[in-house]
């Protein structure tokens, strides 16, 4: 029982909690050693002789031979006499091979939350565990000396808010299937049921996250709930933390998934939904869903293993809670199904001559009973666009794979201002009502559910997009980091002259953001006539050479042609390819598209497209800058990052443990990857450059006084004054050690200096001892 809150926890929930109790047998470890290994990370050898820049060590092999190797010393990372700790910045060296090894004994003990500095580690654990349920909640409501737990760092939200702080605000990021979204959706649940009050916002909040992973997830070899955009959602208090109102914004939609997919991937759950046993044959024939899944071409990959009805009629249920009539229900199927059609319509082309045609017009047909439009002009819209010549509109003929492009592009557009429209309508559902919003002392609390940083084998210009977000993002948290350091020392009285470490990061966000930076370039690119990748790439490698970040790509075997360029990015370097930039980053829609969809008498294709004015065509035609993908993205984020700017932040960082989703089992490499992508080694590096190690003067003294060279010294010192004279005797150099006001602060290795001495010291006492015992036996 626990007595605080009254809340009896079952044992099979602790364990996934805590690790046993696990007296560590502190010993001197110096002539162990972490090498690095190919296979698995890391691996403890012993050292056998030390040269000057390598060390000669043996291990067993995995088949039990006994095995010596010259090894390097910058391979090498130093054990840790601690294993088990909550808080892996408190391990007596952190580092690589000792976070990794600690993740993993925690992890193969079933536990997979873990604190590293302001970093909350959370390990997906490929299967159900309980340590979700309302009695854990609640427990996590009223303690805040509990283990490592999302909820504890939601609860830490929720408290900041409470005790009127600022706004708050959770970023949760790793690669995808590491837990993002489940993550996301534990802290909102927590935090609405902690702000109790308001039902109804909470209900439409977790309701629109079912109508979002409806249109915005899909299934990937890697997860098969893969979200395909970025969320920011924010939770509204009033100055009373009474909850009223969210926010919900999306980032990146991976709108090129409408049209195509990767092989063993699916397109957005909702057109396989719209498509299953769910929805009877009267429905699907009004909505000319006349064909099975397989044979659309927008939908070659079905997986059989999900049940497309079940959540069928979940989201359509959500659509109805969040107030969608079912009239607007109908207009969202009938834009969806008019997508899948538009992937089915054949199109020719003339021997020879760039002209293009539609070869049967039974598909533009349904298209456009859909669309409420005239078949003819949509296929003049897709196979001779109009344009504009001496201030005449005239047509023009097009090849096929102009017209084939079009036709994606009238998809995908369709899909992203539909799905633009259902977030807007769930913001409608639980905005903050206008008498409130006038409330100045209104605060939040928001989560951010964004793509982790990636490096892939063809990396590209969404790769690009992400990698900058994790930039940007890595930054503000080395920022906040230091913020908080120097606060933390300036409240122990602690004298601190370091560099912010936020600055490392600002050469390559430089390198991408500047005037004549890798995105103005690309900008630039896309409005010159002729325009062209290789000219991008010309222009990049001519003006950036000489930076820092940038490099030009090797001419190896394996980017043989020159179609690379590398960024080093905080995590790593990254090469991407430049195939495509110019049409994703122009994402262009012909304008005659544009025109017959904004001339459609469909009510919801009215709402979406919206008849542009003539004299402000040029704004459509999508040729300025300003309405570049890359242009439009980085004011979104810099937007972003003001939000985050003003509030109070923790980190999650979720970690996916193996890719054959199985539990309980840790491949090495892959976390270690990940822990460098995710900042967490970057965190212990810049943690290092401190004070990691931080002890109360009274615990400090209660371990280590025995290191005194001459207690009566000390009698009648304050217990600072006593933390200063242990170091001294104890040989710790003035550096190495700060004496605050409540703690001591040490760099790392000192406690590992401390606990050899201390072990000396015993040893030598027991010896002592013994000695005596024999003399008086
Ligand atoms: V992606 O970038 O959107 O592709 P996420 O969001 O990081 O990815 P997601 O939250 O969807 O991953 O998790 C992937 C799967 O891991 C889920 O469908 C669950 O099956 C599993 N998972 C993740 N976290 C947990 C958890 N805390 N408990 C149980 C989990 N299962
Ligand atoms: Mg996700």
């Amino acid at each position: 029982m626990d007595s605080a809150s009254g809340i009896d926890l079952d044992p099979n929930v602790l364990r996934h909690l805590q690790t046993k109790k696990v007296e560590e047998r502190i010993e001197d470890l110096n002539n162990q050693i972490w090498m690095e290994d190919d296979a698995v990370g890391y691996r403890l050898v012993t050292v056998i002789d030390e040269g000057l820049s390598d060390l000669l060590v043996g291990f067993r092999d995995e088949q039990g031979f006994f095995e010596k190797k010259r090894i390097e010393k910058a391979k090498c990372e130093v054990p840790s006499l601690n294993n088990y700790s909550d808080d892996l910045c408190t391990l007596t060296q952190p580092n690589a091979a000792t976070v990794l090894h600690a993740l993993n004994i925690r992890y193969t003990s079933n536990v997979i939350h873990t604190y590293c500095g302001l970093f909350c580690v959370v390990i997906n654990p490929w299967r159900t565990i309980p340590i979700y349920s309302d009695e854990v909640k609640q427990l996590y409501q009223h303690r805040n000396d509990l283990p490592p737990h999302v909820y504890s760092v939601a609860q830490n939200a929720f408290h900041g808010i409470l005790k009127g702080g600022r706004n708050q605000s959770i970023l949760i990021t790793g690669e995808s299937g590491a837990g993002k979204t489940e993550n996301t959706k534990k802290i909102i649940d927590f935090i609405l049921s902690s702000s109790g009050s308001n039902n109804t916002i909470g209900e439409c909040v977790v309701t629109s996250g079912v109508l979002l992973e409806a249109m915005g997830n899909a299934r990937t070899t890697h997860n098969s709930n893969s979200s395909r955009f970025g969320k920011f959602i924010r939770i509204e208090f009033d100055e009373n933390s009474k909850l009223i109102g969210a926010k919900i914004e999306c980032y990146l939609l991976e709108k090129s998934r409408v049209v195509s997919q990767s092989d063993g991937d699916r397109n957005f759950h909702i057109f396989y939904q719209m498509l299953s046993n769910y929805f009877d044959n009267p429905h699907k024939s009004f909505l000319k869903l006349s064909k099975k899944v397989e044979q659309y071409k927008y939908l070659r990959n079905d997986d059989a293993s999900i049940d497309d009805a079940e959540t069928a009629k979940l989201t359509d249920e959500a659509f109805s809670k969040i107030g969608f009539s079912e009239e607007e229900k109908i207009w969202i199927f009938q834009i969806l199904s008019a997508v899948l059609w538009i992937g089915d319509i054949k199109f020719g082309e003339r021997s020879g001559l760039d002209v293009s045609f539609v070869e049967s017009v039974q598909e533009v047909d349904n298209i456009a009973e859909l669309l409420e439009m005239k078949s003819s002009k949509l296929v003049d819209a897709l196979t001779q666009p109009t344009i504009k010549v001496h201030d005449k509109l005239i047509r023009k003929n097009q090849n096929l794979a102009k017209t084939l492009s079009s036709a994606s592009a009238m998809a995908k557009v369709l899909y992203e201002r539909l799905f633009g429209w259902v977030v807007k309508r769930c913001n409608d559902a639980f905005s903050v009502d206008d008498t409130k919003s006038s409330c100045r002392n209104s605060r939040f609390i928001a989560v951010l559910d964004i793509a982790g940083f990636e490096i892939i084998e063809k990396n590209s210009f969404e790769q690009f997009c992400i990698n900058y977000t994790n930039e940007k993002l890595q930054q503000f948290f080395n920022h906040f980091m230091f913020v908080k350091e120097q606060s933390d020392y300036l409240e122990e009285g602690i004298k601190w002259t370091q560099v912010n470490f936020a600055n490392h990061l600002q050469p390559t966000i430089d390198l991408i953001e500047k005037p004549m930076g890798v995105l103005s370039f690309l900008e630039e690119e896309c409005v010159v006539p002729n325009g062209s990748e290789k000219s991008l790439l010309e222009k990049l490698c001519s003006n950036l050479a000489g930076d820092s970040s940038f490099k030009k790509s090797k001419q190896s075997q394996k980017y043989s042609t020159v179609r690379h360029f590398a960024v080093q990015h905080y995590a790593g370097e990254v090469h991407y390819n430049i195939d495509g930039w110019l049409e994703k980053n122009r994402d262009n829609v012909e304008t005659s598209v544009l025109d017959i969809l904004s001339q459609s008498t469909h009510p919801l294709l009215k709402v979406l497209f919206p008849p542009v004015p003539a004299n402000n065509l040029k704004a459509r035609r999508g040729t300025i800058t300003n309405s570049t993908v890359s242009f439009l993205y980085k004011n979104q984020l810099q937007c972003l990052l003001d939000t985050l700017n003003t509030s109070s932040a923790h980190f999650i960082r979720c970690v996916v443990p193996n890719y054959e989703k199985l539990p309980g089992k840790i491949d090495a490499l892959l976390v270690l990857s990940q822990l460098k992508c995710n900042g967490v080694l970057e965190g212990i590096r810049i943690c290092r450059e401190g004070y990691p190690s931080r002890l109360p003067h009274s615990e400090f003294i209660e371990r280590y006084s025995l290191l005194l060279k001459n207690k009566e010294k000390v009698s009648g010192a304050s217990e600072k004054e006593k933390c200063a004279h242990i170091c001294q005797d104890a040989d710790v150099r003035k550096e190495r050690y700060a004496v605050g006001k409540t703690k001591l602060f040490c760099k790392v290795g000192v406690i590992s200096e401390l606990e050899r001495k201390r072990n000396e010291y015993i040893s030598s006492f027991i010896v002592l001892i013994q000695a005596n015992i024999r003399y008086l036996n």
